[in-house]
């Protein structure tokens, strides 16, 4: 066993390249065992034990600064920079985040997880740096991006800046030719071709070795060296593409085989100026369920689940297909897991992968539905949040016709604070125009499907949870923009408003509060914006009115309704229940919920406390 030996990154380098094979087994094992038993990002880790141990080898961390974009791909240097024994509690509680982390540990700088961002802050750090005119070697910036992540518009801007700012920066490209799905890129194609043309390799594996065999390489020997290789480059996109911007282009090289990546690395990392070292990467690699699984290589390991909203969302987006020729659907790489993919398979020619590009997604739906078609547009809540702009202004001020559908809106469990869907709520009522749907139950999401395709021709947005869907009999369903009163109570004591799946804990909290001689009105909002006035005069009738959900508490759903009962002048006591403005960790959603007070329990003693 070499794994129980390796504390952090000097470790690795005491192994000849026979120990490293080994170790890269021993990784996979664990791997599998921790990611199999809570759950992440297998896939992509599994693609890069061979290059994480390399750039430890080459690089000194966390005197040189080894960032990862996104950060899914990060399990391997969180085993190799002495977080091998917590690696068991990946995902818990407590235990290692799923992402890089800087409390964790000095080797994680940057701290993520939504995509394309690395380059950008290898720009700012190489620039910090720069300016740092006391360390004497400020060692060097190394960003590793995947060919998914580089199909995102950020990637694009930071390498432009890169290239044009000449910054010190070694760029690891991981092509594994996949985001979940393979990945959308003209680019990718190309390095794909350049991957498969033995002219190109040969010449280049003889080039590498001229280069590598000199003693020292000088300057000039340096210059007309790269000369050559640049005019060979220039029968391929890709290396042009990159050394049109200013970034110097090595590659490709096999990703598997550690010894050929470090004398790439160490390399490029010789030269002054941005360069792009370009390793080719096998997702899955080593984990047969993983290789043999077609739709996303393991990517993570997570499932569309039977009774899950995102099955609610899939089934009935297909039905929708078949009634309407104008509905299309919009996916930002990623078909499988937001639920588009039974849509794709049925209505090839209407469902666009776009990349991880939310900005461009939502714009070009705002595009396609002035071009008349209508757009449903499937992303993640948090990922949604970077595209607000966009929403706002190119979808909402043209008041264009185009479908958000919000999946892991909410507290979202295991992947800590860059996953939680706690903003869509706040960003998305603030777009004028926009109806915002929030549904309480498979069947609700059914409806509101249907109504936002049918209904309405503005802006929508539908936004559910991760957590298993509540089932609701034929008579619990709304309709059309009207809230549903899920619960008649008597009186005027008491009356709370549960948003989405915080409707199941206030009807929970209204019967346990019976007992206290409270028999509260609940109701179901439905539609988040416009409020239903039915709903408000009601609960202006009511002494108190407590409002609760799953997003921001401040500038949400409740503070909503809490202005239109004060624009009536009501004269209840109105008490906002929600998310408060923090970064909140991982753990399980109803174990962050409740201890937040988010549960029947918290809406009980907030009754308790302001009503008897
Ligand atoms: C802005 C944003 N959108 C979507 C995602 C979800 N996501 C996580 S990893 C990933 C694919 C990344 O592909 P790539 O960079 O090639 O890495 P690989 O997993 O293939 O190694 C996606 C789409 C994200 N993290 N950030």
């Amino acid at each position: 066993m070499y794994l129980e030996h390796i504390d952090g990154p000097a470790d690795l380098r005491r192994l000849d390249y026979d120990e490293l094979d080994e170790l890269a087994t021993e990784i996979r094992l664990l791997l599998v065992e921790a990611v199999t038993a809570h759950g992440g990002h297998l896939g992509s880790n599994l693609g890069v034990v061979e290059l994480t141990l390399a750039l430890h080898r080459v690089f000194d961390s966390p005197h040189d600064l080894i960032l990862w974009d996104t950060g899914h791909q990060a399990y391997v240097h969180k085993i190799v920079t002495g977080r091998r024994d917590r690696f068991a509690h990946l995902r818990e509680e407590g235990g290692l985040s799923g992402y890089p982390s800087s409390s964790e540990s000095e080797h994680d700088v940057i701290e993520n997880s939504h995509a394309s961002t690395v380059l950008s802050y290898a720009y700012g750090l190489a620039t910090a740096r720069q300016l740092d005119t006391v360390e004497e070697d400020p060692g060097r910036i190394v960003a590793i991006i995947g060919d998914g992540s580089m199909t995102g518009g950020m990637a694009f801007e930071g390498l432009n800046n890169l290239g044009h700012s000449g910054r010190d920066v070694t760029i690891v490209l991981n092509d594994n030719g996949r985001s979940y799905a393979p990945t959308v890129s003209k680019l990718g194609e190309s390095l794909v071709r350049i991957r498969s043309n033995p002219i190109y390799m040969r010449r280049q594996r003889k080039l590498e070795s001229i280069a590598h065999s000199l003693p020292k390489v000088g300057r000039v020997a340096e210059r007309s060296i790269s000369a050559t290789k640049a005019a060979i480059r220039q029968f391929w996109e890709p290396p042009a593409f990159f050394e049109d911007l200013g970034v110097r282009y090595l590659g490709p090289f096999d990703g598997h085989d550690i010894e050929t990546v470090e004398k790439a690395l160490d390399n490029a990392a010789q030269f002054d100026g941005p360069s792009l070292v370009h390793v080719l990467t096998r997702k899955g690699r080593g984990y047969a369920p993983a290789e043999n699984d077609t739709i996303k290589l393991m990517h993570d390991t997570g499932s569309i689940k039977d009774g899950s909203y995102t099955a609610a969302f899939m089934e009935t987006l297909c039905k929708l297909g078949e009634e309407h020729p104008n509905v299309v659907a919009v996916t930002a790489a990623m078909p499988d897991s937001t639920g588009v993919l039974a849509f794709s398979d049925r209505f090839p020619d209407r469902c666009f992968d776009v990349g991880i590009a939310e900005q461009h997604a939502v714009t070009a739906a705002a595009g396609m539905a002035l071009g008349g078609l209508i757009p449903v547009v499937a992303l993640y809540s948090t990922f949604l949040t970077r595209a607000i702009d966009q929403v706002n202004l190119d979808v909402g001020l043209l008041g264009q016709h185009v479908v958000f559908c919000l999946d892991r809106a909410g507290i979202t469990g295991d992947d800590g604070p860059s996953h939680h869907g706690i903003l869509d709520m706040v960003l998305c009522t603030k777009v004028p125009g926009m109806t915002v749907m929030a549904p309480s139950s498979y069947q609700e999401l059914q409806v509101m499907m249907v109504d936002a395709v049918e209904l309405c021709d503005g802006p929508v947005s539908i936004r559910w949870p991760k957590t298993a869907a509540v089932m609701a009999g034929e008579h619990d369903v709304g309709a059309g923009l009207e809230a549903r009163k899920a619960r008649k109570g008597s009186g005027d004591r008491v009356c709370i408003i549960g948003v989405g799946k915080m409707l199941a804990p206030a009807i929970e909290a209204a019967e346990i509060l019976v007992d206290d001689g409270i028999d509260a009105t609940v109701w179901d909002p439905r539609i988040v914006k416009p409020l239903d006035p039915t709903m408000l005069q009601d609960a202006a009738q009511h002494a108190v009115v407590v409002t609760i959900e799953d997003g921001f508490r401040e500038g949400g759903a409740g503070t909503g309704i809490q202005t239109a009962l004060e624009d009536l002048e009501a004269r209840c006591r109105i008490e906002v229940m929600g998310v408060p403005i923090e970064y909140i960790q991982h753990a399980a959603p109803d174990v962050i919920l409740a201890r937040m007070g988010l549960d029947a329990s918290g809406i009980v003693e907030t009754v308790r406390r302001i009503a008897l």
